[in-house]
């Protein structure tokens, strides 16, 4: 898809581009608005990592991974606190990049007044309107989005039971969707979900929700994906894409909105490349669709995911691994975005029979993305053509 004539003639130049050009870049120039990464707070302490966070050629877009939710933003009733989610927005602002905002209305991470509350029906509705009141006025003008309810489907499309729903009943979503158009007209107002990309009974489902709230007459924007998944489980580029197209066939854009592609750890060369192809088509298919918007992961280093402590014995959902080393997977999203990803000229031949194996590299540089130094390196120094070996840390570098 194509929003403006220089993102096609761009896109149209792409395949003989192989000098470095970020994802952010690759992603404007395929005809999206963003590709972003989620962060948290506690991240910003971490300067190696704050310094790629704002490297505005892969991200062009962040999202508060937790510091604009309920229990941090009104953690007693009519007590707002925005401390934690302005610094993120700040964060945003300073480097020029997108606030994609989340997230006003979910089950998890509420306060205990509101799941513990005794409430009525509108007496809910007041407190519901009251929080995205505040909180989407604190942050008007800000935020392209607004996450306004998030995972309110059970995966066979019936409603969750969040206090919510059985207090006020469906109709708590349009109410939570008029009260946000109403604090700011101008932001985009988002349903979000996971596991709407198999299509099926939630996807039905979720657009079900965008018809319930347009026929209320109220103002629904788009639809976020949130694409969680295991290696190996995301559909193929032209299942998601048709998926995607349901969507954006009832008037409202999409994106993909949490990024991840989980493996069984330890990964093996195997995993790491079938999360690439992974990777691949799940931008692929937003480069495909009219009204797909924009990509982000949810973060960007394997070091900060929500995944491990989740999923045990799972991990490494992220284009670049707990060294900030770039994975595969950076490769996969940029051949998605349609740039022509060069291969080393090195090439490892493996020899593997029922007792031992033997991996033999044809050239004496490391390969791309290999490392080439670091302390206590006792490897490679130099890169096959036409790597460069690059300083990351102390203790890497790495042929980019
Ligand atoms: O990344 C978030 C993690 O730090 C929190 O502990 C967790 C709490 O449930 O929420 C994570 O983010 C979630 C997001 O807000 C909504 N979709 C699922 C994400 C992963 O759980």
């Amino acid at each position: 898809m194509f929003h403006s004539l220089t993102g096609a003639l761009a896109a149209c130049l792409l395949p003989n581009i192989v000098s470095a050009i970020g994802l952010h870049e690759a992603a404007v120039a395929a005809g999206l608005e963003f590709f972003g990464s989620a962060t948290d707070n506690g991240e910003l302490t971490d300067l190696p990592y704050l310094a790629q966070l704002s490297n505005t050629s892969d991200f062009g877009q962040i999202t508060p991974g937790n510091s604009q939710k309920w229990d941090s933003t009104e953690p007693s009733q009519g007590t707002f606190s925005f401390t934690r989610g302005d610094v993120i927005a700040d964060l945003a602002e300073d480097n020029g990049q997108l606030l994609r905002c989340h997230t006003l209305v979910w089950h998890q991470q509420l306060p205990s007044w509101v799941t513990s509350g005794s409430w009525t029906s509108a007496t809910l509705t007041a407190a519901l309107q009251n929080h995205i009141t505040n909180v989407v006025t604190h942050y008007k003008g800000r935020c392209i989005h607004w996450d306004v309810v998030n995972e309110a489907l059970n995966e066979d499309g019936t409603y969750r039971t969040n206090i919510f729903y059985t207090t006020i009943g469906e109709s708590y979503i349009p109410i939570a969707f008029a009260a946000a158009a109403a604090a700011d007209p101008d932001v985009k107002l988002y349903y979000n979900d996971y596991n709407l990309e198999y299509g099926g009974a939630k996807a039905a489902a979720a657009r079900a929700i965008v018809q319930l709230i347009q026929n209320a007459g109220v103002k629904v924007d788009g639809v976020g994906f949130q694409a969680h998944f295991g290696v190996g489980t995301v559909p193929s580029r032209s299942s998601l894409t048709s998926v995607l197209k349901s969507f954006t066939a009832l008037g409202v854009e999409v994106a993909y909105t949490e990024a991840d592609v989980r493996i069984q750890l330890p990964t093996s060369a195997t995993t790491l490349a079938q999360q690439a192809t992974d990777f691949r088509n799940l931008v692929g298919s937003c480069v495909d669709t009219d009204g797909c918007v924009g990509f982000t992961i949810w973060d960007w280093t394997d070091k900060y995911s929500w995944v491990p402590s989740t999923f045990p014995g799972y991990g490494a959902p992220l284009p670049w691994d707990e060294n900030f080393v770039k994975k595969p997977a950076y490769d996969g999203l940029l051949a998605g975005l349609g740039v022509t990803v060069p291969s080393p000229t090195t090439t490892t031949t493996a020899t593997v029979t029922s007792t031992t194996s033997t991996t033999t590299s044809t050239s004496t540089g490391a390969p791309r993305w290999g490392q080439c130094g670091g302390n206590g390196w006792t490897g490679p120094t130099v890169c096959s053509s036409p790597w460069t070996c690059t300083y990351v840390n102390d203790w890497y570098s790495q042929c980019l």
